[in-house]
């Protein structure tokens, strides 16, 4: 198989394939992307009949946001290979004239039938919540969808304003039987979660007091609310509510552009949601990912019983690259979620079928690095690769100490940066790295001590990703707690050609980020393991992967065979 851009796989989709445009250095292997054109938000993924299905915002005409947003439809047998159908949603009448926004599913037990509701720019622009219904639920694929005769549903209600009223989440049926969905809002400054109540799915009223709510914040787009097991990594179906599970409320700050969550606790019988901590805009707050990541949305797979998650990963080139490269938008690898034992925190984990793409493998056991080293992984295809790797910490002692309460997290990751030298860090991987290593994306951890406990700080720092200047190069990173026990660290990535998708400590926290190098391309990209700390670490175990192409085909394609 080349490892060039200019060629696209074979596959056995039952369809052909997507010949991928001449010279795309960027353009991904196994990340989703529509065929052109733009993308943003994950909509409305879920199971049904033995078919993944993924909607998402498209504008079919250009690789900017477009005026008239559409629903674009694809679906797939493993969340990895995937066939793009017909649009699902597109604007057409008085209730969605100006375009299709965001929305997500719910499937009606009993009924099995699942049911769209989604956001309408009505033709006075304001923000209503409309229903689609597959024209014929026998159909696996879904391929057509009809709107509601009583569309809309929900137009905005008072204290929202009428052009910040958005994006239902899945609906959840409480014990009383009554269904339940929450829309973002804006007031003012405030930012609000609204909920809806209804009995039938068609008729819906709003309750007075908001959901969620935060000063100063402005509009919270995509809220998702679901529970997550207590005891166990498998999900739950978000209607799920009883003593094993806790809740879970994302909101997606449009002014951020940055997904946070909050746990809490949800008691259907008053209908109020009590987060274990407020919003305070610092870092203490819980992102769903570090960088760019952004609108995610979950989906409970009742398949493999697993809570599996969205999220867009938009670009750092200019607009004009984009319309150059005729497309705009990724999707990170689908992601298990679940709570993590604290009970404080999710964890993510790229889902399993992913490894199905792995191909050549090498492995790397017990090997010391020592202050200033590097390391190359070699004999795999560095520019489409996971790799995973355990090191193990020298004593956390005589790690650096750190004046916690003046840091910023992402302020010291660009200013510790990886070449450096520390204590206990930085060590990593240097991804997209050109031979000379003048271009690389640097993923590293560094660990301190403060008053009464360790911490590590993740990076991920793109500032030297790439030769070219006009890129937004801004650099992620957070800090989080280790136990003064810990002897191991682990570091997995994913990537593939313009993304770096990084999961630190088994998916404890991730980082995403979106890089364009001049040098690292294709052949030319380098993989490296690093360690600038004084103090040594040791690979305790490293296995890499190539990757192969993950299999988009063309709907019509398929009655060809
Ligand atoms: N994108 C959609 C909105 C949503 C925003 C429009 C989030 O529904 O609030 O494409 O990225």
């Amino acid at each position: 198989m080349e490892i060039s851009g200019e060629v696209a796989s074979s596959h056995n989709l039952n369809s052909t394939m997507y010949k991928v445009p001449q010279k795309q250095p960027y353009r991904t292997w196994y990340h989703f992307q529509p065929p052109q054109c733009w993308m943003n938000d994950p909509n409305a993924p879920m199971y049904y009949k033995g078919v993944y299905h993924f909607f998402y915002q498209h504008n079919p005409h250009a690789a900017t946001f477009g005026e008239k947003m559409v629903w674009a439809h694809s679906v797939s047998y493993d969340l990895i290979n995937w066939i793009h159908l017909d649009h699902a949603i597109e604007p057409s009448e008085q209730f969605d004239f100006n375009g299709c926004w965001s929305g997500s599913a719910t499937i009606i037990p009993g009924k099995e039938k699942p049911v769209i509701l989604y956001t309408g720019i009505d033709d006075k622009k304001h923000q209503v919540q409309n229903i689609a219904m597959p024209k014929n639920p026998s159909d696996p694929f879904l391929r057509e969808w009809v709107k509601h005769p009583q569309n809309p549903v929900m137009t905005p209600p008072s204290g929202v304003e009428v052009d910040n009223f958005r994006d239902p989440s899945t609906a959840w049926q409480g014990k009383d039987g009554k269904w339940r969905v929450v829309i973002g809002a804006q007031n003012g400054d405030e930012g609000k979660v609204v909920l809806y109540q209804s009995e039938d799915f068609a008729n819906w009223t709003v309750e007075l007091k908001p959901f969620f709510a935060s000063d100063n914040t402005g509009v919270c787009e995509c809220p998702d609310f679901f529970p997550v097991s207590i005891n166990s990594t498998n999900g739950v179906d978000t209607s799920v509510q009883n003593q094993s599970v806790r809740h879970v409320l994302k909101i997606s700050y449009l002014r951020l552009h940055q997904d946070y969550y909050f746990l809490g606790k949800y008691a259907n019988e008053d209908g109020n949601f009590t987060p274990d901590v407020k919003f305070t805009g610092t870092s203490l707050d819980l992102r769903l990912d570090y960088g760019k990541f952004y609108a995610s949305k979950s989906f409970f797979d009742h398949a493999k019983s697993r809570r599996i998650l969205w999220g867009w990963v938009e670009e750092c080139d200019t607009s004009h690259d984009d319309i150059e490269k005729g497309w705009a938008g990724l999707q990170c690898i689908p992601r298990q979620v679940w709570l993590d034992e604290s009970g404080n925190r999710l964890m993510q984990w790229p889902i399993e079928e992913i490894e199905t793409l792995r191909d050549k493998h090498i492995s790397i056991v017990g090997e010391k690095l020592v202050g200033g080293s590097i390391l190359e992984i070699s004999g795999i295809t560095a520019s489409q690769a996971d790799v995973e790797v355990l090191f193990e910490l020298p004593e956390l002692e005589n790690a650096e100490w750190l004046e916690e309460s003046e840091v910023d997290p992402r302020v010291l990751c660009s200013e510790e940066y990886a070449s450096r030298s520390g204590i206990i860090g930085p060590f990593g991987l240097l991804a997209l790295a050109s031979e000379d290593q003048t271009e690389h994306t640097a993923i590293f951890f560094r660990i301190y001590k403060t008053s009464n406990r360790y911490v590590c700080f993740m990076c991920s720092d793109q500032s030297r990703s790439s030769l070219r200047q006009d890129l937004d190069k801004t650099t992620d990173g957070t800090i989080f707690d280790i136990d003064p026990n810990q002897k191991t660290i682990s570091l997995r990535s994913l990537i593939d050609r313009s993304i770096i998708e990084s999961f630190g400590e088994k998916g404890r926290i991730c980082i995403t980020s979106r890089v364009y190098p001049s040098l690292a391309i294709d052949k030319d990209a380098h993989l490296y393991v690093f360690n600038n700390g004084r103090q040594s670490v040791v690979i305790s175990e490293l296995n890499a992967w190539s990757m192969k192409h993950a299999e988009f085909g063309q709907e019509e394609s398929i009655h060809k065979q």
